[in-house]
């Protein structure tokens, strides 16, 4: 069999890629991946011919999936281990209804916080943190277009530090209802088991959750902006929660 592997197409930071390569973990699938760099990925796409911009991007032999749901419904279809299921049909419409919650409303509030925070006052922390596992060559290209894609990016994103008290507010009533799904130290927001529910909160909420301490910025120094948000979020529920989550399951 000359079948080749499925390859993931990410933004090593971005955490809907997180949400997709741990449902491909999760579902014992083995795949590469492949990191591309923010910026010049909008060219990228054009060429792959994909309906949209954005990353995950699940290359599969014969077929392009786009967007961490479709990629999380293919690897369950595609898993190895038929025991192991994020899904529960007796609970369908509510886990369905939560992911989206999270895909459209918790991760765009936790990106926009951080960029908000960071995009102007800390530039090259994000610079790194956004180019620096590339190669050498296509990090060059991306240090030169900086200075273009950071105002594309503060723009795009609303992402400008005057958003900062906005993405707060709205990420606060996110984290409320979080919150009061968990009520009773409860492990799961629907039933009793893990579904792609519990996967879209928490890897939408790691970045904020300090284990991105351990994974995604440990490249980095955080920035205080940011240390402060961790401080001001460590005692939710929900917080705890996907700290216990990855510790479980991830
Ligand atoms: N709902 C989408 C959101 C994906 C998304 O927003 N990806 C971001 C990275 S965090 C992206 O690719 N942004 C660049 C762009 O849209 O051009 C999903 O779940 O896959």
């Amino acid at each position: 069999m000359n079948q080749k592997l499925p390859k993931l197409i990410s933004f090593a930071i971005s955490h809907y890629c997180e949400k997709a390569r741990w449902a491909l973990d999760w579902y014992g699938i083995e795949y590469t991946e492949e990191f591309w760099p923010i910026g010049l990925h909008m060219r990228m796409t054009r060429e792959l011919g994909v309906p949209k911009s954005c990353v995950p991007i699940l290359m599969l032999d014969g077929e392009i999936l786009q967007g961490s749901r479709e990629i999380l419904d293919w690897a369950y279809v595609n898993r190895t281990d038929s025991e192991k299921s994020l899904e529960d049909s007796k609970h369908g419409e509510e886990i369905r209804e939560i992911e989206a919650r999270a895909d459209d409303v918790v991760g765009v509030e936790v990106r926009r916080l951080l960029y908000a925070q960071t995009l102007t006052q800390h530039p090259d922390i994000v610079l790194e943190l956004l180019y620096g596992n590339l190669d050498s060559k296509v990090r060059s290209v991306g240090h030169n277009l900086w200075p273009k894609i950071q105002p594309a990016m503060i723009q795009t994103l609303d992402a400008a530090p005057d958003a900062v008290a906005d993405s707060r507010a709205k990420l606060d009533v996110e984290l409320d209802w979080l919150d009061e799904k968990l009520a009773e130290g409860k492990h799961h927001l629907v039933g009793d088991r893990l579904t792609r529910a519990d996967l879209a909160a928490a890897s939408l909420l790691a970045p904020f959750a300090q284990l991105s301490r351990e994974r995604m910025y440990r490249r980095v120094e955080v920035p205080p902006e940011i240390e402060e948000e961790f401080e001001r979020l460590k005692d939710r529920p929900s917080m705890k929660w996907v700290a216990d989550t990855y510790r479980d399951f991830r």
